[in-house]
């Protein structure tokens, strides 16, 4: 049995990601993984809404940028639930900036700079919290049980 309590995690792939047509590779990654979708959707990201997603970086240089480029298309919005879903899938997403980021991971293999770093993935419990909130109402995650389920 895989250790770790069941976590949920905001994994959004970002508009480079929907644009280059890499929504389902991305997410079949993590699902083959045994990580429960258990809320998924494409939704334009408010400027509102994103400055509250990265309110942490506000008055960083890179800050217009990221708030322009996740407002650009739409994201494809999801939370992930497993058993130390958080790290899971911050291992499996990789470094932010994709030419360091490990061969294997998401970035590594697939971004093509650190703005367009293709997926966002909430770094710890509080914030998992706080995105899953701006982006999905308690009534749009669901439960189930996946065959086979390693991380259930
Ligand atoms: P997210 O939060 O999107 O999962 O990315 P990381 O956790 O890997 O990276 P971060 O919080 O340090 O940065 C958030 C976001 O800003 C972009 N960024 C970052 C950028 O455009 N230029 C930069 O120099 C840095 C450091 C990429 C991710």
């Amino acid at each position: 049995m895989p250790e770790g309590t069941v976590e949920r995690t905001l994994v959004l792939v970002k508009p480079d990601g929907v644009r280059r047509g890499l929504v389902g590779e991305i997410l079949g990654r993590l699902e083959r993984k045994q990580l429960r979708i258990v809320a998924a959707k494409l939704t334009a990201v408010s400027t509102s809404t994103a400055e509250s997603h990265y309110g942490e970086h506000k008055g960083k240089p890179f800050y217009p940028g990221l708030v322009t480029h996740i407002t650009s298309a739409p994201v494809f919005a999801a939370v992930l639930e497993g058993r130390s879903a958080i790290s899971v899938v911050r291992a499996i997403t990789g470094a932010t900036n994709p030419q360091t980021a490990a061969p294997g991971t998401i970035r590594g293999d697939l971004a093509l700079g650190v703005t367009p770093n293709l997926i966002h993935a909430s770094d710890s419990p509080a914030s998992a919290e706080r995105e899953m909130a701006l982006f999905f109402q308690p009534s749009e995650l669901h439960e189930y049980a996946r065959t086979g389920a390693e991380y259930a």
